[in-house]
């Protein structure tokens, strides 16, 4: 069976680890592409050398035109300029929605069958804007925000009970950013729902919504710790998960930024939602109960990535067809 073909578009912190894990978890053969001269190069041939010692397969190339993508069957975007100290998600937008129309040309051209995971930010407008750009299947086209959001959510729960991070799940929807929507409702131990852990008196609701805080501010929390640059780790396993899913077609049920067609009364919006990765891609969106002040943080939420939407298209109005 011939290896499956990873493109990695942005070779910079994520990318370089998407790489790295990618050839660990042996995913197939591996292209970074950057603009960057020698940065794509420089970066797979270090891997190249990395894999002799950890014992793993795969071709790591660097590349700087797309027509090094050809036939990819992933691509993660990461391309574009990350957050600064004081920048928010919405400073970046005009940048990288250029980025955005670059990488959709390449990828319908050169990777029109590909499973697409876009991570640059804004996230939510990006994905749209790379949709629309490429025109490839919504189904095929995701973001990754959430299985990062709730990886900190769940960690930050694993801490506060003392437990593994393995037997916490946690509940993260909506836009990225500060209007992201952590349901605490659904977030569990063990099985047993965060709300009757408050009961049992595991820990207060005070507790809780400082951890919710947290996790709303997981990224600005990085940023200001490393000064330059964002998290790439944890971003950048989020997104393997999502690609091995759809590969091994393992069918995960993970919260993925994904474009809505009706799902929670919305139309041609990407918006975080539990959706299940197979083969197809997003093959499934999940409508859960929402109550009326998840609702509230929802519609919050849905309005921040409208106002981000209509500020792609007063750049690009060609977009909106
Ligand atoms: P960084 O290390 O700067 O890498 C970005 C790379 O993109 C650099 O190597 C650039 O040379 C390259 N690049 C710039 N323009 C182009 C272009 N036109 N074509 C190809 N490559 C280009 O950033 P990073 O890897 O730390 O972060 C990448 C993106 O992910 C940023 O937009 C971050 O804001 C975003 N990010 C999102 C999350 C989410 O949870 C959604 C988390 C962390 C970072």
């Amino acid at each position: 069976m011939a290896r499956n073909k990873i493109a990695l578009i942005g070779a910079g912190q994520i990318g370089g680890t998407l790489a790295l894990l990618a050839g660990l978890k042996e995913l197939g053969d591996i292209v970074l592409f950057d603009v960057a001269d020698g940065v794509p190069d420089g970066k797979a041939l270090d891997l190249a050398q990395l894999a002799p010692v950890e014992g793993f397969d795969a071709g790591i190339w660097g590349a700087s035109s797309y027509d090094a993508i050809a036939g990819a069957d992933v691509v993660i975007v990461t391309a574009g300029v990350p957050r600064k100290p004081g920048m928010s998600r919405d400073d970046l937008l005009a940048i990288n929605l250029k980025v955005m129309e670059q990488v959709g040309a390449g990828l319908r051209k050169y990777a029109p069958d590909a499973f697409v995971i876009c991570i640059t930010n804004p996230l939510d407008a990006m994905v749209w804007a790379l949709q629309r750009t490429s025109g490839l299947p919504p189904e095929k086209v995701v973001g990754m925000a959430g299985v990062l959001d709730s990886a900190r959510f769940r960690f930050f729960l694993s801490e506060e009970f003392g437990v593994s991070v393995e037997d916490v799940t946690a509940f993260v929807m909506g836009g990225h950013g500060d209007t992201m929507v952590p349901l605490v409702r659904y977030s569990a131990v063990g099985g047993i729902p965060v709300p009757d852990l408050i009961r049992m008196g595991w820990t207060s609701e005070e507790r809780i919504a400082a951890i919710v805080q947290r996790v709303r501010d997981g990224g600005a929390e990085i940023v200001n710790l490393l000064k330059t640059g964002s998290a790439f780790y944890a971003p950048a396993a989020a997104a393997i998960a999502m690609a091995e899913s759809y590969l091994k077609d393992k069918k995960r049920l993970l919260p993925v930024a994904a474009r809505l067609d009706g799902e929670y009364g919305l139309r041609d919006i990407y918006l975080g939602v539990p959706a299940v990765i197979g083969a197809r891609g997003v093959e499934r969106i999940v409508e859960v109960e929402l109550d009326r002040s998840e609702r509230a943080m929802f519609e919050r939420s849905v309005a921040a990535v409208e106002g981000l939407v209509e500020a792609c298209l007063k750049i690009a109005p060609g977009l909106g067809k």
